[in-house]
């Protein structure tokens, strides 16, 4: 596709009816148990859910801890590293391929898993900061990784379609089967994870990656979008593979994190931070990554870069960013409010590995990111990796989850400075799990 080409500016991917959602699996009750695979998609790859389901009877019960209802660290993630006064503990270690969150009342975090083809919903109904129940809402989806929660509605996104599950909240041991409230979008696996993120104005947006390492496609390919009534339409192009979508709750504009390209050595190029304060923007792919390293195929004797929007920061190249989130809660300090936090799942074929971490983005008074910084790091050892940071989303409490994808986790930090010498314990300020969401 030329660049300025408008063919898919509004897409005629049609809004899914209602009626093809008797096609979707019926979730399992949980009690007794059933084993056998619930009715297939029809799109399915006829893998059952042995393997998805895996962790055996739904649901499945989170490990008692000691009487603090935090067990100890894993020395693996001892190891981690945060700044001062923020302390690590595992909201749940029962997550096998943990991907995207959404965070809903009640003390429940949905999960998706696309390795596991199924979504989780963790249960922290006593506010401890663990959950005690880990519960499959749903299975034998195509690679759903994408998952997002509003008005008591859970969203998911398997490659080519998005499911709504109503009142989950209600029937978290047994949803009704999903309405399709979008279908069409391309069902290549290659770059097929999407993501999904609400807006402030409560419209769905998610990407499609391009189906390949580097390639001009076209559209829908290499887009954000923005799921409107019956239309998909582009609200970003030039996009490698964004499973990073998030939008600033100052200025209300989307932010997304892209994948940069492989083979063109350990250094270049750079992933991305994008900042799309308008629809309409072309961020650069395939002709040139991070801000001006020009694609040797595509962008071969390119001289004028002003059509494409350079990233708001390189972060370097492979470390792979996932997902973003601002931080909206009170738990943190101050200061922490408004900043950016993104979790880089890591280099998959750099000759020393890099990323594996979260990191915070600095923004100044006009919500310009200005510098990022390690958050959370020491999942990589040396050139051995424990985990993979894949999302982060502040829970209600304010502290900040993180999913991990490699151990099948989901973290949960906390701001917690050590008691004042011969003072009192500086507790963080800890609110109810039951009160209103942060997001
Ligand atoms: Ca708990
Ligand atoms: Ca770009």
């Amino acid at each position: 596709m030329a660049i300025g080409d408008d063919r898919w500016r509004t897409l005629g991917l049609s809004l899914a009816l209602t009626l093809l959602a008797p096609a979707l699996p019926a979730v399992p009750p949980p009690d007794p148990p059933s084993p056998s695979p619930s009715p297939g998609t029809g799109q399915g790859t006829g893998q059952g859910t042995g393997q998805g389901a895996g962790q055996g009877a739904v649901p499945v019960a989170a490990r008692p801890g000691p009487s603090a209802g935090q067990p100890a660290l894993t020395p693996a993630l001892q190891a981690i590293r945060l700044p001062p006064g923020y302390r690590l503990s595992l909201f749940s270690d029962q997550v096998p391929g943990a991907r995207e969150l959404a965070v809903a009342e009640r003390g429940v975090v949905f999960v998706g898993s696309a390795r596991q083809r199924s979504v989780y919903a963790l249960v922290d109904g006593d506010g401890d900061g663990r959950a005690e129940r880990v519960l499959i809402v749903a299975r034998d989806l195509e690679a759903p990784n994408g998952v997002a929660y509003r008005a008591g509605s859970l969203y998911v996104a398997e490659v080519d379609r998005v499911l709504r599950y109503d009142q989950i909240l209600d029937h978290l041991e047994a949803p009704p089967p999903p309405r399709t409230i979008f279908h069409g979008l391309p069902k290549d696996t290659h770059h097929g994870y999407r993501y999904l993120a609400f807006s402030p104005k409560g419209e769905l947006f998610t990407a499609v990656g391009a189906p390949c390492n580097v390639c001009d496609r076209g559209a829908p390919y290499g887009t954000v979008l923005r799921l409107k009534d019956s239309e998909a339409e582009i609200y970003a192009e030039g996009v490698r593979n964004s499973v990073g979508l998030a939008f600033d709750p100052m200025s209300q504009d989307l932010w997304f994190t892209d994948n940069g390209r492989d083979h063109l050595g350990d250094d270049l190029p750079s992933c991305e931070l994008n900042h799309a304060p308008k629809p309409g923007l072309h961020f650069g792919f395939p002709f040139v990554h991070g801000r001006d390293t020009l694609d040797p195929q595509y962008g071969k004797g390119l001289k004028d870069l002003r059509r494409f929007t350079p990233p708001a920061l390189e972060l370097g190249a492979h470390v792979a960013p996932l997902g973003l989130a601002f931080y909206t809660g009170e738990q943190f300090p101050p200061a922490m409010k408004g900043q950016l936090f993104i979790a880089e799942h890591g280099s998959w074929n750099r000759s020393r590995k890099v990323g594996y971490r979260v990191v915070v983005v600095r923004f100044d008074a006009a919500r310009q990111a200005v510098g990022f910084e390690p958050f959370a790091e020491g999942w990589l050892q040396g050139e051995e990796a424990t985990g993979r940071p894949v999302d982060v989303k502040v829970a209600v409490d304010g502290t900040l989850l993180v999913s991990d994808d490699e151990a099948g986790a989901v973290y949960r930090i906390a701001y917690a400075p050590a008691p004042a010498p011969g003072g009192t314990p500086a507790s963080p300020p800890e609110t109810s799990p039951a009160n209103t969401p942060g997001q």
